[in-house]
């Protein structure tokens, strides 16, 4: 594992980090999931910023790939990052390279940002059925390549379930403890 990524379980909603990511979709006005809970913890401020987004920059919603930030609201994080994953498999043969998209331009986002840690759910894996593994071994990669350029930043994944965090280990080739 890359020292500077940590896996966890937990509700990333509670994290402590600089920006913790939302699992959105392009409508950007709140859903069930990660998102329905970061809503949720976060306020109503959130769904304001996220009405603003849509109608000074993506009238017609935020592409799949995308990421774009907001307030955090009430939640101990400073911004939440939205990002659109694909929806699969209806994402064909661009599955791949659109969740890769997804977990780079939040990275992107929150470099901007100046952030030093960021948090991830396990973007597109729940209602959006993207392959576990698949999706791990994308995330991973796109972590690790992001890190070679910022060596200062800290990345977390945060697992709802006990479960997805043992499939994300050992999709990567790391033994679960
Ligand atoms: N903390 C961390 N992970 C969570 C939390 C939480 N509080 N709640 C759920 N997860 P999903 P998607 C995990 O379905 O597949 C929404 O309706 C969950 O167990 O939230 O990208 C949006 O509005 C799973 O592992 O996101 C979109 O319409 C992971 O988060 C759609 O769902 C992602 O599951 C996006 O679907």
């Amino acid at each position: 594992m890359h020292p500077n990524i940590t896996l966890k379980t937990g509700d990333i909603t509670k994290e402590h980090v600089c920006a913790i990511v939302n699992a959105a979709n392009s409508s950007l006005m709140g859903g069930g999931g990660v998102d329905g809970a970061i809503h949720r913890a976060g306020g109503s401020t959130i769904l304001e910023a996220c009405r603003k987004v849509r109608a000074e920059s993506y009238p017609n919603g935020l592409p799949t790939g995308e990421a774009v930030a907001t307030t955090a609201g009430k939640m101990p994080a400073k911004y939440v990052i939205h990002t659109v994953g694909p929806i699969y498999p209806g994402c064909g043969d661009r599955c791949a390279a659109l969740l890769a998209s997804s977990y780079a331009n939040a990275l992107k986002t929150a470099q901007k940002l100046q952030c030093k840690d960021i948090a991830f759910p396990a973007i597109s894996t729940g209602i959006y059925g993207y392959p576990k593994e698949e999706a791990a071994k994308i995330a991973y990669k796109i972590s690790k390549a992001f890190l070679e350029d910022n060596p200062d930043m800290k990345i977390y994944f945060i697992f709802h379930k006990q479960s997805d965090k043992e499939i994300f280990e050992s999709a990567i080739g790391v033994e679960s403890n």
